[in-house]
């Protein structure tokens, strides 16, 4: 991966809240190219390895058990500058910081429980995209 894609998943809330197709449809009319999807369900260990960078903070215990806490879709998305271009599309961590328009500001419950995730880098884009993806799933 080049710059050009990153890697995203519809937590289990905003899935259980059936927001996933409006999600979507917004990263979809963003510009966002889907390049692989599925729906999952992470194991708790799954959840914790997924996130270890965050291991030893005070909200990763309850992060591990909500992410484990019901299916998930996760996804490759491409775009030029993708990771930059989707962190500010998503907007910020905590929902009620969030831009107006963006998918936390409006699916997010509160700053766990924030509708979605979006690579930090290049690196981490790679990285997640390899827990879920082989690199022949996306075409
Ligand atoms: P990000 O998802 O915007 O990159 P990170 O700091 O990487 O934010 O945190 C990963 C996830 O952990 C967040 O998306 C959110 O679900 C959760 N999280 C982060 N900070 C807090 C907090 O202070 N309280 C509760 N949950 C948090
Ligand atoms: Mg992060």
């Amino acid at each position: 991966m080049t710059g050009n894609r990153t890697f995203t998943m519809v937590k289990p809330s905003a899935f259980s809240q059936g927001y996933t197709g409006q999600m979507l449809a917004m990263i979809e009319n963003a510009g966002f190219r889907i390049k692989a999807m599925k729906k999952t369900r992470l194991s708790e260990e799954q959840a914790g390895c997924f996130y270890e960078m965050h291991r030893g903070k005070p909200f990763y215990n309850d992060l591990v058990a909500f992410m484990s806490s019901g299916p998930i879709v996760s996804a490759v998305l491409e775009k030029e500058n993708a990771v930059e271009s989707f962190r500010t599309f998503i907007g910020a961590t905590d929902p009620a910081k969030a831009e107006p328009g963006t998918i936390r500001k409006l699916f997010g419950k509160n700053m766990r429980e924030n509708a979605i995730h979006g690579s930090d880098s290049d690196e981490s884009a790679m990285r997640e995209s390899g827990f879920f993806f082989a690199a022949t799933d996306l075409f």
